[in-house]
Formats: structure tokens, sequence, C-alpha cells
């Protein structure tokens, strides 16, 4: 009932309220309930005592009373609107009241709620007793409805399998703002609904842990962050990824032997960063699981031993070093344990690496004479080695992985996609990888917005009805700034990249002559350069962003790795096929995980699909429990457009039905006297019949646009009909009293 008490109340304020959102006169002349901005910037609810022209006295809820101008005021709203699990419920729609509804829940670790059809999840930091056995079958058998991911993805599966289209829950958020684990709780879900086939079940959730040992790793922001190239490079505080570290602590001896493995500290890949283990947690056993979830995803012993074959000579390739001869005109492996140790793990011989680190086979081409490198040049190619290697070991991983699983297709042959990516991150140094990661989140923001907003609005536009627009903050022009042929970053990164004088210098330079009429760009001092991304501005320096860009591929690197001993690495080589040839640049990579092609046929791939949003958010950046701090939470608000999804979805018209199905489907219901012939007038007169109010529907050229709750009415009164309950006379009575 209280629920139901809510509704009520929210509908009488809400038509109440229509027009008077913006109109704080009105709220003042009434004395209600009010929102404050104090002079700090801080929003505190008070009363209004007094008024005199555009100022008010407010007693705040502090104790205080204060004169306040009514541009610092905002509608607050009722009482028994405290904490609802739908921000749409919401009388009056403002940051404060958003914000402090969900703080109001998130204390009471209600840390779920819904805003129209996007879920907001705010990260607990802690166990939250809402999920097991017993919370997925409540959910599925809809005992529970209260908002959880388990019910975004029980409505998935249930539209799945209703409408047969292939469906996507997207996970977004910033950097430790939850995406990963939430999308562990959705598979926890969706191997559940597998209903039993405890294998497979049991492998889904196996291949998320391999996933997250060979994909994540720790950074400054989150100890188990998403992460895709950070094998060579780390800085302070940060680590490579989670199975180096375990394989280094959890090896059992004989496999140590056979790897010639020494500990993690041993290794400069490791031991850069100043940041070898991670609090509480145990590498040694994490390593045992690791091997575990390996045979139960039906990886063999001895594919496991050249999974950590390769790992180990990554690492052994990250120790070897280079001496200068000729008076420094050339650069030389220099020949010890640590090329010796990479060389047979590879399964290819010292000869053959110390050719591939020292020469540039491939520039040379035809005229197979070779060119040395520099010092420096021969560190970065074995660095880029090491990144290839590990990404080649990566791809054939997801491959087995997804063979492995190709049994659990569901039986109507469709799927449910969980994306999960890197979030939104800003440093105060950020690279090329930043760039990378925030592109690839501009890209995921643009569906969000398409879907959410361009399409909505398009959609009554093109059935014209009458529609005042929703603002929203539209980031199509921070992706022109990086997608515009040939002028756009990612062409100028790539043209750069391919000219042989060219440093990170001139491409800074590059870009401020190319972008500066972009207002998200704008050009910095020496190799810098900021954008105004989606959810915040983001200082880059170019430092090593034409190397990076140019290392993701190289053939004569697939040339050696195809003729290695090592079988993982001779196949890996083979899994990049004639579509997927490699590439010098950025812009012609199509591999799995580097951005661009990558991240747009993937997003399109996700166009073809019908969309699930749930929208993380990082409640503190302290990454403890119970600490709620406004300005970062009001940023991800902003950032992710959620009181302008909540605005759409309550103003909006949600349910629309073209009006022959409409008529089909409700058309029985009219009284014999009805001499509605077409679709359109059909709809209409069921309308009318059914004493649906004006305001609650709208009647486009091909569909009925119908507001939240409506159609409820008529489907309900269709079940009854359908039981034979109640005849259409009584209805019409029963109906209208
Ligand atoms: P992310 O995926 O969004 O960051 P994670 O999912 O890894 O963030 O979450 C970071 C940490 O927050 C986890 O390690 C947990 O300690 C905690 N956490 C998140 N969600 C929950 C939850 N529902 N219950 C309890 N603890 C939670 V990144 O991958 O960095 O973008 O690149
Ligand atoms: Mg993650």
């Amino acid at each position: 009932t209280e629920s139901s008490d809510r509704a009520a109340v929210a509908s009488m304020w809400r038509n109440q309220g229509t027009d008077l959102d913006d109109n704080i006169s009105y709220f003042m002349k009434k004395k209600r309930r009010v929102w404050c901005r104090l002079p700090s910037g801080q929003w505190e609810s008070g009363t209004i005592q007094s008024t005199s022209g555009e100022h008010a006295l407010v007693s705040l809820s502090n104790g205080n009373v204060m004169k306040i101008s009514s541009s610092e005021l905002l509608p607050a709203n009722p009482d028994i609107l405290e904490g609802v699990d739908d921000l749409v419920q919401l009388s009056y729609l403002n940051e404060p009241s958003l914000f402090h509804n969900l703080q109001n829940r998130f204390s009471n670790d209600l840390i779920y709620t819904k805003a129209g059809p996007v879920l907001v999840a705010i990260n607990p930091f802690k166990d939250v007793q809402i999920y097991g056995d017993e919370f997925v079958t409540a959910y599925r058998q809809k005992r529970l409805d209260s908002p959880h991911v388990y019910a975004v993805v029980d409505a998935a599966y249930d539209a799945m399998m209703k409408e047969e289209v292939n469906q996507s829950i997207i996970i977004s958020g910033e950097s430790g703002a939850g995406k990963t684990e939430t999308a562990k709780i959705a598979m926890h879900y969706l191997a559940a609904l597998s209903g039993g086939s405890s294998s497979i079940e049991h492998k889904m959730l196996q291949s998320n842990l391999i996933l997250e040992a060979f994909g994540n790793a720790k950074t400054s922001r989150n100890g188990n962050s998403s992460r895709f190239s950070r094998v060579v490079q780390l800085a302070n505080g940060e680590r490579s990824y989670h199975v180096f570290y375990q394989l280094c602590a959890g090896a059992p001896s004989s496999l140590k032997e056979r790897l010639n493995l020494r500990m993690a500290s041993d290794y400069k890949y490791l031991s850069q960063s100043d940041c070898l283990a991670i609090e509480g947690v145990n590498e040694a056993q994490r390593f045992h699981i690791l091997m575990e979830a390996l045979d139960i995803v039906g990886i063999s012993k001895e594919d496991q031993e050249r999974i950590f074959a390769t790992l180990a000579a990554i690492l052994w390739l990250g120790n070897t070093s280079f001496q200068v001869i000729d008076n420094g005109n050339q650069v030389e492996v220099l020949v010890d344990e640590a090329v010796t140790n990479a060389a047979k793990l590879m399964g290819c011989s010292i000869q053959e690496l110390k050719l591939s680190l020292c020469t540039n086979k491939n520039l040379a081409g035809k005229e197979s004479a070779t060119k040395r490198w520099t010092l420096q040049q021969a560190i970065d190619r074995r660095d880029a080695l090491a990144k290839f290697i590990y990404a080649r070991l990566f791809d054939w991983l997801v491959e087995r992985i997804n063979n492995s699983l190709h049994a659990a297709k569901c039986c109507v042959g469709k799927s449910i996609n969980i994306l999960d990516i890197y979030g939104f991150e800003s440093f105060q140094k950020n690279s090329f990888e930043q760039m990378c990661i925030n592109y690839a989140n501009e890209r995921l923001q643009q569906h969000f917005n398409r879907h959410l907003f361009k399409l909505e609005q398009e959609d009554y536009e093109l059935d014209g009805i009458d529609w005042t627009k929703v603002d929203f903050e539209d980031n199509q022009e921070c992706l022109d700034l990086f997608e515009k042929k040939s002028s756009g970053l990612l062409s100028v990164l790539d043209a750069e990249s391919n000219l042989p004088k060219a440093s990170d210098l001139t491409f800074a330079n590059k870009l401020k002559q190319h972008l500066n009429l972009n207002s998200r760009f704008k050009g910095e001092r020496g190799r810098a350069f900021s954008v105004r991304h989606y959810a915040g501005e983001v200082l880059y320096d170019t430092n090593g962003f034409l190397e990076k860009n140019k290392d993701s591929l190289h053939a004569d690197f697939l040339q050696l790795l195809s003729a290695c001993n090592n079988e993982l690495l001779q196949i890996a080589s083979k899994l990049l096929n004639d579509s997927e040839k490699p590439a010098t640049t950025l812009s012609e990579i199509s591999s799995s995980d580097f951005p661009r092609q990558s991240v747009s046929t993937k997003f399109k791939r996700l166009d073809s699909t019908k969309p699930h949003f749930i929208r993380c958010i990082k409640p503190n950046n302290k990454q403890l429990p119970g600490i709620y701090e406004a300005d970062l939470v009001l940023e991800q608000l902003r950032c992710g457009g959620i009181l302008e999804v909540v605005r759409i979805a309550r103003s909006g018209h949600p349910i629309r039905m073209k009006h022959q199905e409409f008529a089909r489907r409700y058309g029985f219901l009219l009284s014999k006297t009805n001499v509605a012939r077409d679709p359109l007038s059909i709809s209409i007169a069921i309308l009318q019949q059914f004493g649906i109010l004006p305001e609650m529907y709208q009647i486009g050229y091909t569909k009925v646009f119908l507001r939240m709750g409506q159609i409820e009415k008529l489907e309900h009164r269709r079940k009854q009909v359908l039981e034979g309950t109640v005849c259409v006379q009584k209805h019409f009575r029963g109906y209208h009293a």
C-alpha cells in the first residue's frame, strides 16, 4: 500500500506541478519544502518561512535560518516520496532531489535505483546481502521486483525468449565504479538461468575468473581494473596483469624449474612500479584457483604449460638488455640468461630472437638489406614484442574459452551480450592508453545517447507528435574530434606514425593545426593537448603516442612467432587471419583489444541488439564503504545524463504501438455500437471508451503513444474479458465508476 500511496501522491503532485517545476515563486508562496544552495555550493533542505520579493527566509534542516535568493532555491519532494525506487516517481526533478534520493537509499544499503529505463548502481565497497540463490530464485519467480541487476538480466532474458531478438546489457561508469562486479553479478544470474545444466554454469563463471587474471590489473583507482596494455610500462603504485604475480608466487616447483621462473621482484616488467603485492590477496592461492578454472574450461595440461611458458617468456624478454657497439653506431642483444630463457620458452633460436630485436627486416623489405636500430629503438621493439605476444596469448585464450562455451547457446538461438569495458579515466598524467580508454567510453556514451534520447525523439517527430525536446549533452562533436576523416585525431596520429621524421612534438603541433576549431579540443603547451570529454576534461601528454600507435602490430613479429616451437604462439599468430591481417597503424587495426575499428565494429554489433543500460556510480575515491561524496556523485549523474533520462521517461510516452496492432489487441473490447473501421479510428475509440485521459496519450500518424501506467489498464481489462470473468458491458460501467 505504501507504494500505491506514493504513486497516488506522486501523480497528484505531478499534475499540479507539471508546469511548476521551474516556478519557484509559486513554491515560495505556498511555503513548501525547498532545496537551498548554500554559499559553499552544497544543497540543504529547508522550509520557507516568509518571502519578500526575490528572497525568502528559509529555515534549514541544520537549524539555521537564512535569507536566500530565489535563484538558489529548487522545489523539494514531499516526504512520502523519500527514497523512491524509481526516480521517475519524483514529482520534482532536479539535481538535489535526485541526488538526495540516491543518498537516502545508499545509506540504507539500497544500492540499486531505477532512473526510468536505466538501472543506477552505486558501488557499496562492501558485501551487501542481496545476491545468491535465494535472490536469484525470487527474481526469477517475480516475487521480487525491486531494482536489481538480476531484474535487468531477467527482463533481458524474457525479452530474448519472447521477441527472439539479441539482447545486450551495457554497463558503463568510471574506473572503479563497479562495472566488472556488476557484469559478474549479471553472469551469475544468467548462469543460474541456464537451468541446472551445471557444467555450463560452472564453465561460464570459471571463464570469467580466467579472463580477469589475464585482463585485469591494479591501478591507483581500482585494485582489479579492466585493462588492455600494460605489460611493459607501469606507473608507480600500479601493477601488470594479475596472472604474472600469481604465476611467480604459485607455480609448483617443477613448473618453476621448467620455466626457469624467479620471483616477481626479479623481473623488470613487474618490479619497475614498486608495487608487487595487493593487500589481502594471496597470489599463490589465486594461482591454484586459476589452474582449476583452466581445467574446468577444458584447457589441457599441455596447453596450460604453454600458457605459462609464454608468460615466462614475456617476463624474461623484459630482462633482456642491449649493448652498444661499433662506436655507438650499432646495438646488439647482450647474450645472458634473460635472452636465452626467453628464446627457449618461445621455442626459437637465440639468433632468431636477436635478429628480430635488433634489425628492421620489415622496413628494408624486398631489398632484404637489414637496417640496424638505435638503442632506444631496440628497447622499444623488445617491449613491443612483449606486448604483441601478450595480446596474441589473450586472443588465443578468448578463442579457446568461446569454443568451450559454444554449447551454452540458448534454445532460441539468440544471445545476451554483457558489455563491460575499461572505465573513463583522468589522471594527472594521461597517455595513449587513457586516450584509447576514453575514446571507447565516448563511443559507449554515444550509444547510450542514441538509444535514450536521439531515437526516442526521432520517433516522436517522425510520427508527427508534439514533443518538447529534452536537451541532452550530445557528444557527437567529441567523436568527430577523433574520427573525422583525414583531419581527426586518429587520422592525424596515423599519418604522423607513417612519417619517418615525425615525433610526438610534431604530432602535437599537427593536432593543434587541424583541431583548433573543434570546441572539444584545446592545444596546450609543448607536447600536450586536452580534450573535453563527456565526463570531463582530460589533459594528454603525447609522449610515446607515435611509438605506441605503431608498435601494435608488426608483420615481422608475426613471422617470428609463426616459426616458434611454442605451439600456442604458432596458433595465436594464425588467429590474425586475412581479414585481421597485421597493420602498421591504429586505423588499420581490427584486433580485438585495440580501439577504433574494434570499438566501432563492436558498437555496430550492439546496434542490432535490444539494449539494457546499467550506470555504475562511484560514491567516493577512497574505495571505502559508507562514504557518499556529494560532488563526485553529482558529477557522475551529470555526465551520465541521468536527470535527462528520468525527465524523458517521465514526460514521455514510453509505450508505443502501431495502430493496427493496438486495434487488433484491444479492438474486440469496443462496444458493438461503435462504428470505427480503420485502425487509427479504432485506436481513438478504444482510448475514449476506456476513459484514458487525453494527457495520457498521443495519436501519431502510425502509432499510439501512451504514458506510463496506461497500458496496464487496457491489459487488465483484456485479460478479464478473455478469461470471461467480466462481460464487456459491465466492464465499462465498472471502469467509469
Ligand atoms: P570497474 O570495472 O568499474 O573499474 P570494479 O567492478 O572492478 O570496477 O569494482 C571495483 C571494486 O569495487 C571491486 O573490486 C569491489 O571491491 C567493489 N565493488 C563493486 N561493485 C560491488 C558490489 N556490487 N558489491 C560489493 N563490492 C563491489 V575499471 O575496470 O577500473 O573501469 O578499468
Ligand atoms: Mg572493470
